[in-house]
């Protein structure tokens, strides 16, 4: 079947809850995509930075099909031997003391959510169902009810109220903002360490610290939502790990499977890991046999191959070749590693057009918000694929 079957297809029989760019991928293979003519193309989005590995990476898949071969899912009900060696690992290289194990990233905020308010009643004395969390407009943590509840972005939450309560917005990257709506009934302030759907947007440099200090002052939990930025994407495990700061929570998604499954969770100590008994929360498919082999496998890819120090260099190769190419359309080029947005003046006519040109181009790369074209390859893209992208890129870029 022809790319142009396929999408007749899928518009016909699916929900149109997404515009995407018509190439239709069969194949995927480290940093590269196939679509079913054939054609290949360099991963500029690595699916949102859960591909930090690539695509189909073989360590990774031989854990998975072994595991599959063996047990896949035995339900929390019953334990299973993965688990436990999942749980150490990753407090081995997170330096956490425990961790919570689900699916999306939407699940592993709402648990991360749950468990601020329940530290907040048990440990803080709040008053019962009083707990505030303060989050940052511009934010995305996903697209459950309690989430878009916070969504500064009308678009996301239009439609489907009622909504949750219990949640204050301030403005991102002003941590005096913070401070200030600070109350007694305040459990957490929850915040991304740098805002990748809000457009790539990075908060002044020593917001996180001091955010971190006005937390511990004010005695408030501070949970990070690393689920895009952690696991190397921005040249360090954590992106908070570029100020220092070590939040009371960490939220972690996407490359924790390499692309494989869902796999997500919420790392911290354990007074206030600690907190949650038998029964209070849950999932079926939450440090499943599989998942827990799968993200083994994902965190010892990261670890072997040194994803994290080759995201910093190839960060900055990427960055420094961006900022050489001459073009009428760029406003600006931000980043951190392999995260890097570049906006685009609002005369360009926007992003879209520019990622649709790169297609052609073999460069699949995503718009986020109007004007900003965001950049992201796997972790493990080398110095010779980036020179073969930026050929292409710095074309789209010089095209009227
Ligand atoms: C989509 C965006 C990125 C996230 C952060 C939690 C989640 C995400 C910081 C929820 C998810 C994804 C979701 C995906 C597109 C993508 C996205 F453009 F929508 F915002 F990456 F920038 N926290 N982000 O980035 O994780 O439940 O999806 O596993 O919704 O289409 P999830």
């Amino acid at each position: 079947m022809k790319s142009q079957e396929y999408i007749k297809i899928e518009d016909r029989f699916g929900a149109h809850n997404y515009h995407p760019l018509d190439v239709v991928i069969s194949k995927g293979k480290g940093v590269w995509v196939y679509d079913v003519e054939g054609k290949k193309y360099l991963d500029c989005l690595s699916a949102y930075s859960a591909l930090n590995q690539g695509h189909v990476h073989p360590a990774i898949l031989k854990a998975m099909v072994d595991q599959a071969k063996k047990v896949t899912l035995t339900s929390r009900a019953f334990r299973n031997d993965q688990l436990p060696l999942f749980y150490k690992e990753l407090a081995d290289m997170t330096g956490y003391e425990m961790s919570i194990p689900m699916n999306s990233g939407a699940e592993a905020v709402e648990t991360a959510l749950k468990l601020a308010r329940k530290w907040g009643y048990a440990v803080k004395g709040i008053e019962r169902y009083k707990a505030e969390i303060i989050v940052a407009n511009g934010n995305f943590h996903g697209r459950t009810i309690s989430i878009i509840s916070f969504s500064s972005e009308q678009f996301y939450k239009n439609d489907f109220g009622p909504f949750t309560p219990g949640f204050v917005n301030v403005a991102y990257g002003d941590a005096a903002a913070i401070e200030k709506a600070i109350t007694p009934n305040t459990a957490a302030v929850m915040l991304e360490p740098i805002q990748g759907e809000g457009g790539v947007l990075i908060p002044p440099a020593g917001y996180l610290k001091q955010v971190a200090e006005i937390c511990k002052k004010n005695n408030v939990l501070l949970v990070a939502d690393e689920i895009q930025t952690g696991l190397g994407r921005t040249g360090k495990l954590f992106a908070c790990d570029h100020e220092g700061v070590r939040p009371d929570m960490v939220i972690i998604g996407k490359a924790l499977s390499g692309g494989f499954l869902p796999i997500s969770a919420v790392l911290a100590d354990q007074p206030i890991m600690g907190l949650f008994q038998p029964g209070e929360h849950g999932s079926t498919f939450g440090g499943s046999a599989l998942a827990a082999a799968v993200g083994r496998a994902a965190l010892k890819v990261i670890r072997d191959e040194h994803l994290v120090e080759n995201s910093a260099k190839m960060g900055d190769y990427f960055m420094s070749k961006l900022r050489g190419i001459q073009s009428p359309h760029i406003k600006e080029i931000r980043g951190k590693g392999l995260l890097i947005g570049v906006e685009l003046k609002p005369e360009a006519g926007g992003a879209r057009r520019f990622c649709e040109a790169l297609m052609q181009k073999q460069i699949l790369a995503k718009e986020t918000h109007e004007n900003v074209i965001r950049f992201a390859p796997p972790c493990i893209i080398d110095q010779k694929t980036i020179d073969w992208a930026m050929v292409r890129i710095t074309e789209v870029l010089q095209m009227k």
